[in-house]
């Protein structure tokens, strides 16, 4: 059964999108400025309407009501001064000119979910799993260990030198899937994405000397060539932080066969590539804003700690704001 929050999440979510409808046409710079306008009041009014139904039935309780007043109010303004949301789906036509893009009618929020291996980012997926909005798109780490019989990762970590490319040209290709797969839910939630296979995994490979430097080159070129060609919207990244050392006690816990010979190094070297490129943002570009979660904790804080988030993980995604808004959590996170 919906609860209160739930229902007030998922008319936010609606809001937003009414409102991304409108700001996304206005910003088309359509001719019909007048005409416009007066629809955009009449998608942000009959919004309005569905909320005061949804308030008479009681599903929502007096306090959701006010906040969803306050936000319809900036709704309505912004739709009559034909102002568009910011955020990065504004820029979406100017960012995809040229790309090839999904054919979707409306484009769904995502959200990737980041961290070192083990960090628990297929708990966290499995948990918001369960809420009506998201959809959950999990890591293919089992075609990365079959595939057409043949198993990349047990190779890569046998011997790098030979199999790394051969490893990451698969890993890039199934995250390229994943970031093309239909999404029927508002929310879509990824784990990883096809930017930390590169700047995370190619990165750490080539510099620890492990991946020729000509390997290095033509995964670099595949790259580039997909993310300039190929539209692949991220609204939110969720960096799930941890010590390596946490990370190497769940792997030994977890047990998986191919993982058994990664060393402390292994772990230490990809936690440092993470945090130069989420926190102290010196690396690799961010495609989106960073919402960071220390995930140290056990499996009950942390299940917690992600009941407490759901709400905020879902309204950054949404709003899609400034990468400053959302770089840490209000309590100070990091
Ligand atoms: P992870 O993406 O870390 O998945 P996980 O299931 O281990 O993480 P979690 O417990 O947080 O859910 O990695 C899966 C394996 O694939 C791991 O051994 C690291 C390896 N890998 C690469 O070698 N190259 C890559 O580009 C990626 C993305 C993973
Ligand atoms: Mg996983």
């Amino acid at each position: 059964m919906a609860t209160p929050g739930g229902s007030m999440l998922s008319m936010f979510v609606k809001l937003v999108s009414a409102h991304r409808a409108v700001a996304r046409t206005l910003s088309a710079g359509c001719k019909r400025k007048g005409k416009l306008a007066a629809g955009n009041q009449c998608r942000a009014l009959s919004v309005t309407q569905q909320v005061a139904a949804d308030g008479r039935q009681g599903e929502i309780i007096a306090r959701n009501r006010q906040h969803i007043k306050v936000i319809l109010d900036v709704l309505i303004t912004c739709a009559k001064q034909e102002v568009p949301l910011r955020g990065n789906r504004e820029n979406d036509e100017v960012k995809n000119a040229g790309k090839l893009v999904r054919n979707e009618v409306d484009r769904k929020t995502v959200i990737c979910v980041e961290g070192n291996i083990a960090s628990g980012k297929t708990t966290c997926l499995e948990y918001f799993s369960k809420s009506t909005n998201i959809e959950v798109i999990t890591e293919p780490v089992s075609k990365w260990r079959n595939v057409r019989g043949h198993n990349p990762l047990a190779l890569m970590y046998q011997d790098p030198q030979r199999w790394g490319i051969t490893l990451q040209t698969y890993v890039q290709l199934t995250m390229l899937e994943n970031h093309l797969s239909a999404i029927c839910a508002p929310v879509g939630m990824m784990e990883r994405s096809i930017f930390s296979a590169k700047y995370i995994f190619v990165e750490n490979l080539f510099r620890s000397g492990k991946m020729p430097e000509v390997d290095y080159a033509v995964l670099s070129e595949w790259f580039d060539w997909i993310t300039t060609n190929i539209s692949i919207p991220v609204d939110l990244i969720v960096y799930l932080q941890t010590s390596p050392q946490t990370c190497q006690e769940r792997l030994k816990q977890r047990c998986r066969e191919e993982e058994k010979v990664i060393p402390l190094e292994y772990l230490e070297s990809i936690h440092q590539l993470y945090e130069d490129w989420l926190i102290k943002r010196s690396s690799s570009p961010l495609p989106a804003p960073v919402l960071v979660i220390p995930a140290d904790h056990d499996l009950e804080s942390m299940l917690q700690q992600y009941e407490e988030l759901r709400e905020k993980i879902l309204t950054a995604s949404c709003l899609s704001s400034t990468t400053e808004n959302t770089s840490r959590d209000e309590d100070g996170r990091s």
